[in-house]
C-alpha cells in the first residue's frame, strides 16, 4: 500500500479515512486532526496556559507532545493514585518523558496529600474503584489547574473512549451525562475549562503515533479496569467498527452535531443549584462535596471537619 498523500510506502492504514499514510504524512495527519478538533470546538486560544493530565499511557503523552508541537504552552500533571505497581510504573514513564524534554510536570500524590488511595476511597465511599478514581481525578485535576493559574485542562480521551462513554450513557439514557458529554466544557465559577483534543483520533492511531515518534509509554492497563463496563462497550464497538469502518466517528460526531443540544438543559439545571463546598470551596449541590465526603470517610474523620495537622 502507498501513502495516499505522497505515494511513498505506507506504514499504516486508517480504514475510517479509507487511506494509507507514510510516517511523515501520518504524523502530519495526527497534528492536523488535533488542530481541527481544537478549532472546530473552540477548545483553546493561542495564548492559553494548558495543563495536560498525563497518566503515562499513549494518549496523554502523545497529546502533550502534539500540543507542544502545535505551539501551545502545555505543562503536565500526574496524579499518583496508589494502585500498586501500576502507579509506580506509570509515574516513572511520565517523569522520564517530561525530564527527557525538559517540560514542566506537576505531581500530586493521593495518599500523601489526601491520606487515602483509590482502594481505600472506594471502600469508604462504597463506590466501584473506577468511580472513586473518576471522582478523585475530576476534583484534583480541576483544583490543580485553578491553583496553578491554567486556563484549560486537557485530557487524552480519544475517539474510542468517547464512543464507549456515549454508548454507555445512551444504553441507560443518562440524560445529564449526555448533556455534559462534549469535547469542551466551558469554564464556570470554580471550574476550569476542560478539553479533549484527541476526539478525532482513535486508540490505534495514538499507539502508532507514539511508536513512530519513539514515545515510551506504559502498555499495561490499570488492573482495576479488568472486566469493567467501559471495556465491554469498547469491545462491542470494535466489532461494529470492524464490519463498518467509520461507525464510531459517525456515532460520536452525529451525537455532537444533532443530539447533544437536546440534553443541555439538564446540565444547566444541575449547575444552577451549586454552592461552594464548606471544606474545599469546590462547587457542589450540598454542603460538602462528594470528594471531601469520600476523603473524610476514608481517613475516618467526621464529615465537614478537615483536620489541619
Ligand atoms: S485508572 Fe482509575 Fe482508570 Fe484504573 S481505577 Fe479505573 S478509572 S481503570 S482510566
Ligand atoms: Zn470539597
Amino acid at each position: 500500500m502507498k501513502c495516499g498523500r505522497c505515494k511513498a510506502p505506507a506504514v499504516i492504514e486508517v480504514r475510517r479515512h479509507n487511506a494509507g499514510y507514510c510516517r511523515e504524512c501520518f504524523l502530519r495527519h495526527c497534528g492536523e486532526q488535533v488542530k481541527r478538533a481544537i478549532e472546530h470546538f473552540d477548545m483553546l486560544e493561542r495564548n492559553d496556559r494548558v495543563l495536560v493530565a498525563v497518566s503515562g499511557g499513549k494518549d496523554s503523552l502523545g497529546l502533550w507532545q502534539i500540543l507542544r508541537e502545535l505551539g501551545y504552552e502545555a505543562d503536565g500533571l500526574y496524579l499518583g493514585l496508589g494502585i500498586g505497581d501500576y502507579s509506580d510504573s506509570s509515574g516513572t514513564y511520565v517523569r522520564e518523558f517530561a525530564n527527557a524534554r525538559g517540560w514542566t510536570l506537576h505531581e500530586v500524590d493521593l495518599s500523601s496529600e489526601y491520606g487515602f488511595d483509590i482502594e481505600e476511597g472506594s471502600r469508604a465511599a462504597k463506590r466501584a474503584p473506577c468511580s472513586a478514581c473518576g471522582l478523585s481525578k475530576r476534583h484534583i485535576f480541576n483544583e490543580a489547574a485553578i491553583n496553578n493559574g491554567y486556563n484549560a485542562l486537557a485530557t487524552g480521551h480519544n475517539l474510542d473512549d468517547e464512543a464507549a462513554v456515549l454508548f454507555g450513557n445512551v444504553l441507560r439514557w443518562e440524560t445529564e451525562f449526555l448533556g455534559r458529554q462534549h469535547p469542551v466544557l466551558p469554564a464556570a465559577p470554580g471550574f476550569v475549562r476542560k478539553v479533549k483534543p484527541l476526539i478525532r483520533l482513535s486508540e490505534r492511531e495514538m499507539a502508532a503515533y507514539c511508536v513512530l515518534t519513539g514515545i515510551d509509554y506504559i502498555v499495561e492497563e490499570c488492573p482495576m479496569a479488568a472486566g469493567n463496563r467501559h471495556l465491554g462497550y469498547k469491545t462491542a464497538l470494535n466489532d461494529i467498527e470492524e464490519r463498518s469502518p467509520g461507525s464510531k466517528a459517525a456515532f460520536v460526531f452525529g451525537f455532537l452535531e444533532r443530539g447533544h443540544d437536546r440534553f443541555m438543559s439538564e446540565v444547566d439545571d444541575a449547575r444552577e443549584e451549586l454552592r461552594p463546598c464548606t471544606i474545599c470551596a469546590a462547587p457542589t449541590p450540598g454542603d460538602v462535596c462528594a470528594f471531601c465526603r469520600m476523603r473524610a470517610r476514608a481517613v475516618g474523620e467526621p464529615i465537614g471537619v478537615r483536620s489541619t495537622s
